[in-house]
């Protein structure tokens, strides 16, 4: 016991997780090793942070070179690290100014306090007043301003009172975007493609309409690309696909290459410009240590092609996975490799098929109960989706052989 790992957390740690009954050990690329020495292929690289692979050689080299020279100054001074770091992300996204930041949620809050500041002082709102608009199914972190606007009962449950100033919206739906408008309205965030809601992929064109009624009304359109940017949709941003600049962007999750937390807010200089001296900060935020690792990983994102890469492997991906044809498939969604399979949940909750997986050599997780995330780092070989498929179909053919033939529910 006294050495146990998983017993030592189950002791002193917070009960806030439920992970799956694994002891990882070592990461290398696509895959991960257990104390015991088995190999696990990941599908979720941690939710997306891991898109480089696991101790990625050139992300690895970035961090140890600059923490043997300097890592942590706070931003009472310059650095040599921060100003290269905040062109490239600028550089890399189209927007005007970069704020870095440390979790996505660090981010998300930084996108609501210049979104509320740019009402107040440029879109004359008046002061308090500042309503911003989210979309039904948003995830964007844990603090408790934005669980406030979570429409998950679990997510809020027993962690009020929450701020006031939101308004939510059905996600998908532009006309309620519009209806749900005001005079005091400075922004509307919303994930391009949603992650935690199951991976829900909005109508084509969604982005597109969202953008004219922004224009149309001057509210700041805010895309939430934590989970989906930096090439894991096949693009450079989610909104890319749709040929859509944003006011506001905040990115986190795989800039910090897989390796330490780094976020970032990006937005139009008049908005970013809101903010003055000693408005806002982060002890961490832009430390020379997470800029050589984020500029190390905007590089290398670029140099291997690896948004190029996610919209071919996960169109393989998607092509064999509909190749299974397995009924209790009910639907697939996702977008690059950002994949959703759902489970139909009368053959097998998706957490039992993430345990049967698990033992099949392949580790992901389970969202909203009925759907297994497929989400592995853009470096995954079509050798290693096949694998992870094949694994996926014998889970399947193992937890519904009665499905096969659709009418005969399983025995409860
Ligand atoms: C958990 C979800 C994914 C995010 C978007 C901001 C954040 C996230 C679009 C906040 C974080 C993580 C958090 C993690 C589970 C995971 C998740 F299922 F909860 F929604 F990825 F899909 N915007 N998502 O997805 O970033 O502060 O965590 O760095 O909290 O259990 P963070």
């Amino acid at each position: 016991m006294q050495n146990d790992p998983v017993a030592l957390e189950a002791r002193h740690g917070a009960h806030n997780y439920h992970p799956l009954p694994v002891v990882l050990t070592r990461g290398e690329g696509v895959y991960l090793f257990d104390t015991e020495g088995r190999r696990y292929l990941d599908m979720m690289s941690a939710y997306s942070a891991v898109s480089f692979g696991h101790s990625h050689p050139a992300l690895v080299q970035a961090l140890t070179e600059q923490a043997q020279r300097l890592a942590v100054t706070s931003r009472a001074f310059h650095t040599d690290r921060l100003g290269p770091f905040l062109a490239a992300l600028c550089s890399a996204t189209g927007m005007e100014r970069a704020l870095p930041m440390n979790s996505g949620a660090e981010a998300v809050e930084t996108a609501i306090k210049a979104a509320r500041k740019w009402a107040y002082k440029v879109k004359r709102v008046p002061e308090g007043r500042a309503q911003i608009v989210v979309a039904e199914g948003n995830f964007a972190g844990r603090t408790t301003t934005i669980v406030g606007f979570s429409s998950e009962a679990q997510y809020r449950d027993g962690f009020g009172p929450f701020a006031p100033g939101f308004v939510s919206v059905p996600y998908g739906d532009a006309a309620a975007l519009e209806r749900a408008i005001g005079p005091h309205t400075a922004a509307f965030i919303v994930e391009p493609i949603q992650g935690e809601a199951g991976i829900v992929v909005p109508p084509a064109g969604y982005l597109r309409e969202v953008r004219a009624i922004c224009n149309r009304h001057d509210v700041l359109m805010i895309c939430d690309e934590v989970q989906t940017g930096l090439g894991r949709t096949g693009a450079m941003l989610a909104c890319d696909h749709e040929g859509v600049r944003p006011d506001g962007l905040t990115l986190g999750k795989a800039l910090g290459g897989g390796l330490l937390p780094v976020s970032a807010f990006l937005a139009r200089a008049d908005v970013m410009d809101q903010f003055t001296p000693g408005d806002h900060g982060s002890t961490f935020g832009g430390n020379p240590l997470a800029a050589a690792v984020g500029l190390a990983a905007l590089e290398l994102l670029e140099r291997d092609r690896l948004a190029e890469r996610a919209a071919d492997l996960g169109a393989y991906l998607m092509e064999r996975l509909r190749g299974l044809r397995h009924p209790a498939i009910t639907e697939l969604r996702g977008r690059g490799l950002l994949v959703g399979v759902q489970i139909d949940p009368s053959v097998a909750s998706a957490r039992q098929v993430c345990e049967a997986l698990m033992h099949e050599g392949v580790l992901t997780k389970d969202t909203h109960h009925t759907v297994v995330r497929l989400a592995p780092p853009l470096t995954i070989t079509r050798a290693q989706v096949d694998v992870a498929v094949a694994a996926l179909a014998r889970v399947l053919q193992a937890l519904a052989p009665a499905a096969a033939r659709v009418e005969q529910p399983l025995p409860a």
